[in-house]
């Protein structure tokens, strides 16, 4: 099962490209594409609230073991750069560079920016991710890209199987109720196996409940690994108790005022005491006002790009989490809103 997110600046070609990967199920501020055929399941995500909400951009990549960055002949804009420093920020493992609308350009152009962009994302993540150019009105290189979407796929698998054995998450990003069977949610097992009749509780709200019956791609299944996208059928709780982002776990940690080690991107601006931020972690996120910046034991009034703090930051939404997860600060008042990623002081 390969979950990829397809993002790039406006009009690159993005969604036109996930209507070719597969067939158009949900949308909110993301769109989903699935496609089945033989053993291959691909779901493919279109950022579609993204460039107007970063939320939509975090919650696109958390969703996916990969990323296919589209680029058009035109090459890199701010939005695409916003979104290299996103992914360098979440240290975005597997990815793909896609060159669109290749049949308005030239090789020798493709050659060209990308080799600039190899050289613009070197020592960040995307620095070994590979490049293909891509028409979704000529074909060239879809076959090729699909191909590589799978190679790529079985890489992440593989790294995903080493986290079967971890406790169980499931981070959910849909709740409705269905007539006669009751609270069903959509989410991802980021991490552990689920089974059919496991207690779980529901994080941040702290709500008891049963997994009642587990289904992958329609199919019933008693069990899920980590990396399956699963609907489930809940006992004990109503689908009002549930909302996008919530954890279903044996135990999370839940606050509303966080302390982070953070590092700010070398790209973003400064930013100072009881300066107003967003954080995001897994498909959470909550305003947070920085209430204090420490470098070592000295307070500062300011935190400046490519340095580390301690953050201490005062929000008002619960957040569930554990010790490893990684936090992602936006500033929204910025135009290159990525500001620096943190993990529990
Ligand atoms: N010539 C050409 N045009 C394309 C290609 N892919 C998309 N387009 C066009 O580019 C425009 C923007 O595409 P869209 O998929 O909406 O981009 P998005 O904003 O990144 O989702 C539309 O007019 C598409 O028809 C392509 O491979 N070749
Ligand atoms: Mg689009």
């Amino acid at each position: 099962m390969t979950k990829i997110a397809i993002i790039g600046s406006e009009k690159s070609g993005k969604t036109t490209l996930a209507g070719k990967l597969g067939k158009k199920s949900n949308v909110t501020d993301i769109t989903m594409y699935d496609y089945a055929k033989n053993d291959r399941i691909l779901t493919t995500i279109d950022a579609t609230g993204y460039p107007a909400s970063v939320k939509s951009l975090v919650t696109a990549l958390n969703l996916s073991d990969i990323a296919l960055l589209c680029i058009p002949p035109s090459g890199l804009d701010q939005l695409a750069a916003e979104c290299i420093i996103a992914l360098d920020l979440m240290q975005y493992e597997h990815g793909i560079v896609v060159l669109t609308k290749s049949d308005t350009s030239y090789p020798i152009a493709q050659e060209e920016l990308q080799a600039k962009l190899q050289k613009i994302t070197k020592g960040t993540c995307l620095e070994n991710w590979d490049y293909l150019s891509v028409s979704t009105t000529s074909f060239e290189g879809m076959e090729e890209l699909k191909e590589l979407i799978f190679s790529v796929g079985d890489i992440a698998d593989r790294k995903l199987k080493e986290l079967d054995n971890m406790p169980t998450r499931v981070v959910i990003d849909q709740s409705f109720n269905v007539t006669g069977i009751g609270c069903v949610v959509l989410g991802i097992v980021m991490q552990g196996t689920l089974n059919a009749k496991d207690k779980m509780i529901a994080y941040p709200a702290k709500k008891e409940l049963e997994i009642r019956s587990i289904q992958m791609h329609d199919v019933d299944v008693r069990s899920a690994p980590a990396g399956a996208r699963v609907g489930l059928a809940l006992k004990g709780v109503q689908s009002k108790d549930i909302d996008r982002g919530f954890v279903l776990s044996k135990e999370e940690n839940v606050a509303t005022d966080l302390v982070l080690r953070c590092t700010l991107s070398p790209l973003t601006k400064e930013f100072n005491v009881n300066d107003m931020l967003h954080l995001y972690t897994g498909l959470q996120s909550s305003p947070v006002r920085v209430t204090e910046i420490l470098e070592g034991d000295a307070r500062k009034e300011t935190a400046k790009p490519a340095k580390e703090y301690v953050l201490k930051l005062s929000g008002s939404k619960e957040i569930a989490y554990s010790k490893e997860d990684r936090f992602i600060l936006a500033n929204l008042d910025e135009k290159q809103r990525f500001v620096a990623f943190g993990h529990e002081n």
